[in-house]
């Protein structure tokens, strides 16, 4: 971890600063009848898990580029992602994915409680092919029109539900690369009902008080068909599999220009929402920094959030899920997580009684305007007084460069090979 000396002495540059823009918003904010305290508290009480896999350096189908300091394993990753939640205060779990994290679950239990963090939903992979493999996933997995593939690939989610159990995950999450790349290639239909057959099994091997979250991705890598390409696939996979199956939404993994906030809104109206992989994207599933391209839009997710958060057994897992190719993953890391925090303030600050009191009006600019002041308000003083009451850093990317922390771990992490092969 950080020494607290560099992040006492960063925030002590920044606390006069600080003081004087949380009085001025203060102010403001209470001319609009807001509580700034109010906001404080929620912006302190929330969290985001960080995906294991961030924390090394992506790649893309073409090349890819290491970065110094990468994590040798999921111990380094771990230890990346404890110092992202020390300096944020915003990450307190972290999402595993099986094989990549395959280890010793007391080690991993010894772990998060030297870095202080807890697990959320597990993945599982069955869209590549590991070392010792019996049968290949390359016409599928779940899907697959060999029966013996199926099965091996219905252990793999089991196997990923009894690590996750030792370690005090409550879900799974099970995306799949299964689908066709050319017309006629595969029956639409069979292919699905081989993959809910298989589903079934999974779902039938979970805890009492775990989830199974079903995540769909328009394409890639299959790029004619998918067998859970949308949230409507998704929404009939959680019905036919019963109460703990849910959807998962991914940002990236839509057509563009569709509209995300009411795939949420209709999952939640359904009882059927799980969680969210965060990420930002501009043509596909680019798993670009959050709130970096479009942040309006993560406002309008929130939105849709914050209004239907009072909905009975609403429980949602927020995690992100990114890839990164010439930033620090730390640092994005870091970036998505405050903009993610900052999206949820921001949609916390809409006066939702006004807002009612236009949409029966039928007053569609002024309900407009209403969600435009509160996207426009700059809540940055809020996140920073969360962050600095919990102890963490007001400004966490210039705490980790004053760390030196990417440095002190290149010394010891070597560095790792580049080459072709992304993660997806
Ligand atoms: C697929 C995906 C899915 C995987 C992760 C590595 O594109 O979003 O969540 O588990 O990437
Ligand atoms: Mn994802
Ligand atoms: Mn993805």
């Amino acid at each position: 971890m950080i020494n607290r000396d560099i992040i006492e002495a960063d925030n002590a540059a920044r606390q006069t600063d600080l003081a004087a823009d949380y009085d001025a918003l203060g102010a403001r904010l209470s001319r609009r009848g807001v509580d700034i305290e109010t906001l404080t508290a929620r912006a302190m009480g929330f969290g985001v898990a960080i995906p294991s896999w961030g924390t090394g350096t992506g790649g893309t189908r073409f090349a890819r580029f290491p970065g110094a300091g990468e994590p040798r394993g999921i111990m380094d990753k771990m230890d990346d992602c404890g110092v992202i939640h020390q300096l944020t205060a915003a990450t307190p779990k972290v999402s595993l994915h099986i094989p990549w994290d395959r280890t010793d679950p007391a080690l991993l239990l010894e772990k998060a409680e030297a870095t202080g963090l807890g697990f959320d939903a597990m993945n599982s992979n069955t869209f590549q092919d590991q070392p010792d493999q019996a049968h290949s996933y390359k016409f599928g997995s779940l899907s697959h029109t060999d029966a013996a593939t199926r099965a091996q690939a219905v252990e793999h989610n089991l196997d990923c539900i009894e690590i996750g159990r030792a370690i005090g995950s409550k879900a799974l999450t099970v995306w799949i690369g299964d689908g066709s790349n050319f017309p006629g290639q595969t029956s639409l239909s069979r292919q699905f009902d081989r993959y809910l057959e298989a589903m079934g099994q999974v779902y039938a091997g979970l805890p009492e008080d775990w989830r199974l979250f079903s995540e769909h991705k328009i394409y890639e890598p299959a790029f004619y068909s998918t067998v859970v390409q949308d949230w409507g696939t998704s929404l009939m996979i959680a019905q036919e599999l019963g109460p703990k199956a849910q959807c998962l939404v991914d940002l990236g993994h839509h057509a563009p220009n569709v509209n995300i906030e009411m795939i949420v809104s209709r999952l939640i109206r359904a009882g059927k929402l799980g969680g969210f992989h965060f990420n930002d994207s501009k043509y596909g599933d680019d798993d670009l920094d959050a709130g970096t391209i479009e942040p309006f839009r993560l406002f309008l997710v929130f939105n849709e959030l914050v209004e239907l958060e009072d909905t009975p057994g609403i429980d949602l897992s927020h995690m992100i899920d990114q890839s990164h190719n010439v930033t620090d993953p730390m640092e994005s890391l870091m970036i998505s997580a405050c903009e993610i925090q900052r999206a949820y303030v921001q949609a916390s600050l809409v006066d939702r009684t006004v807002l009612e009191g236009y949409r029966s009006d039928n007053d569609a600019l002024m309900a407009a305007a209403t969600l435009r002041a509160a996207f426009r308000t700059d809540v940055e003083p809020i996140l920073q007084m969360a962050r600095q009451r919990q102890g963490a850093a007001i400004d966490p990317i210039a705490a980790f460069r004053a760390s030196g922390w990417r440095a002190q771990v290149a010394a010891v992490r070597p560095a790792s090979a580049g080459g072709g092969g992304g993660i997806v």
